[in-house]
């Protein structure tokens, strides 16, 4: 093996691990983010159960092609109908456990747990 290959390979590995610390940063940061997303596709909530802190807001979008609602079964938070690409947000303040359903079908369940 050539020196040349060789230094390629190892500076390759140490780019490739620099960008594997910088990218741990970010995802670091977004856990304390205070925003957090799920999305409605194929009849289904996803994540179906979503653990988040106080104060966070989250953010239902529909990438559907059928229009869907997040509704919760308490009544804490309520969607309009919302269109494929259309976005509810919600801001969960007091901790609990949230379970919502689609109001037009109704099978369609999931869970925000705020810590
Ligand atoms: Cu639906």
């Amino acid at each position: 093996m050539s020196t040349a290959v060789l230094f390629v390979m190892t500076f390759g590995v140490a780019v490739a691990g620099m960008f594997a610390r910088a990218g741990s940063l970010p995802a670091a940061a977004h856990q304390k983010s205070e925003a957090t997303e799920v999305k409605i596709d194929n009849f289904s909530f996803g994540p179906a159960e979503l653990k988040v802190s106080v104060g966070t807001t989250v953010t239902w979008t529909n990438r559907d092609d059928i229009p869907h609602t997040a509704v919760s079964t308490d009544k804490t938070f309520k969607s309009k109908v919302l269109d494929t690409d259309e976005k509810f947000s919600f801001t969960f303040s007091k901790p609990g456990t949230y379970e919502y359903f689609c109001s037009i079908h109704p099978k369609m369940t999931g869970k925000v747990v705020v810590q």
